[in-house]
């Protein structure tokens, strides 16, 4: 069977996590294959709101097994509080939850040299979560960093205690003010350590291999979105990790040919947490409107989330970089009330009238040219089935489509399990 794929097409926070929870149960196996605690995956159902971060989005079903993939960067004091939230809904993770040696740790002083990186920057930082995502990956394309199969080395606190001094020395290079006590930030890392380690670890690609063999269905969950990616995002304001099709392949050792659907999510506008440049980004009362009503904070750090209209631009060259074969349009219910609605198709790029997405979206170079649409009044949230959807937003759909060149197959009206429309 082939492995089939869910990305974000935009910044990030698109509703990977809802459409995932929704899917679930036509897979055996969800697995996370890049990015690691910056992620915030949220989910909602029986009345409930769940935010995940590592743990991958099929944990609250019975019958799913979750990989945390090689790619994933794994912060055991994080993931041990994620389990604790688990346990207090009596979820039983540990038949269900697999863990890939290959995996890399965030140690403690990775979070502090992320802290000092963007400390030094002062005002061009990148706006990161603070997770250590940058330094650990860095350290695994150094070849210095730890792995989660090392814990299983009886030197493992060796190894760590050399990396974690190596450390200490850059943050001083850094030359910025960062408090922290390690030693308390050891002792919990320490405890949580014992807790990831009574969990199961796997040879992770040879157990994909097999699932496929067996004829078992995988889902592959992305995190953050394509236009962070480290080589296709809008560098450097971008993650660590390739957020993009591809990244499922390293990121989990699936080739490229066994790759099967390719679930591209996106919203009906566009939102962006943290700096970088942002063409459609609003800064009146339409963009004060799509943050208050879509409720638009990271569900990781609980920054506001900026706003702006939807940029076909940058959602066509996602689509394009990853192979999408099928598109969900998440929030659409957020727009309900707007009499006019913009899209930008094209952009003024120093002076000149262009469709691609250029090497680089700053605002002094560009400028975005948009299409008008009428907007629609009617609460979304109450509708099950396309054929209620309003006309207009039917219009705004087919536009997308004719324009992407793929189809819509999910339009979801509201954040619970349930608002979700199949077409
Ligand atoms: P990092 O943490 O070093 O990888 O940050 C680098 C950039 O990537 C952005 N980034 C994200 N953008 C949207 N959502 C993310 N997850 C959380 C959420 C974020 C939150 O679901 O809301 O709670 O703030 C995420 N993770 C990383 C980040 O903003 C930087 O621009
Ligand atoms: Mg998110």
């Amino acid at each position: 069977m082939a492995v089939d794929l869910l990305l974000g097409l935009q910044w990030g926070d698109e509703g990977k996590g809802k459409i995932v929870d929704v899917l679930t149960s036509k897979y055996n196996v969800i697995a996370r294959f890049q990015g690691g605690p910056n992620a915030g995956h949220t989910l909602v159902f029986n009345g409930k709101k769940h935010v995940l971060h590592t743990i991958p989005s099929g944990i609250f079903h019975d019958d799913a097994m979750n990989l945390v993939g090689n790619g994933v960067v794994i912060d055991p004091v994080i993931f041990k509080k994620e389990l604790d939230k688990l346990e207090e809904q009596d979820v039983d993770y540990r038949k269900s939850l697999l863990i890939s040696r290959k995996a890399h740790i965030i140690l403690p002083t990775h979070r502090l040299l992320d802290a000092a990186s963007e400390t030094s920057k002062g005002k061009a930082k990148i706006g990161s979560t603070l997770k250590g995502i940058g330094p650990t990956y860095m350290d695994k394309t150094g070849r210095n960093g730890m792995r989660v199969g090392d814990l299983e080395l009886e030197d493992w606190k060796d190894r760590y205690r050399a990396l974690a001094d190596k450390h200490e020395a850059m943050i001083g290079f850094y030359n910025v003010e960062i408090q922290y006590n390690l030693a308390e930030l050891e002792t919990e890392f320490f405890e949580a350590v014992e807790v990831l380690k009574s969990l199961k670890f796997i040879d992770s690609e040879e157990y994909v291999y097999q699932a496929q063999k067996a004829g078992k269905t995988i889902l592959a969950e992305g995190a953050q979105g394509s236009l962070l990616d480290i080589d296709f995002g809008t560098y450097p304001f971008v993650t660590s990790s390739n957020t993009t099709a591809a990244g499922a392949c390293t990121g989990l050792g699936v080739a490229p040919n066994q790759i099967g659907e390719v679930f591209g999510i996106f919203k009906a506008y566009t939102t962006r947490v943290g700096s970088g440049p942002f063409p459609t980004e609003l800064f009146d009362e339409d963009g004060a409107t799509m943050a208050k009503v879509g409720h638009e904070f990271g569900a990781t750090t609980g920054r506001a989330r900026r706003c702006g209209w939807l940029d076909l631009v940058a959602l066509k060259y996602a689509c394009q970089v990853n192979g999408v074969t099928q598109l969900m349009m998440m929030k659409a219910d957020v727009l309900s009330g707007f009499k006019t609605l913009k899209v930008c198709t094209a952009y003024k790029y120093k002076g000149e009238v262009i469709e691609h997405f250029p090497y680089n979206i700053e605002p002094e170079n560009v400028e975005p040219i948009y299409t008008d649409f009428e907007g629609w009044s009617e609460d979304l949230t109450k509708m099950s089935e396309d054929s209620q959807l309003p006309k207009s937003l039917n219009a705004y759909i087919e536009f997308l489509e004719k324009t992407l060149e793929t189809p819509i197959t999910i339009v979801s009206v509201g954040p619970d399990r349930k608002e979700t429309i199949f077409r």
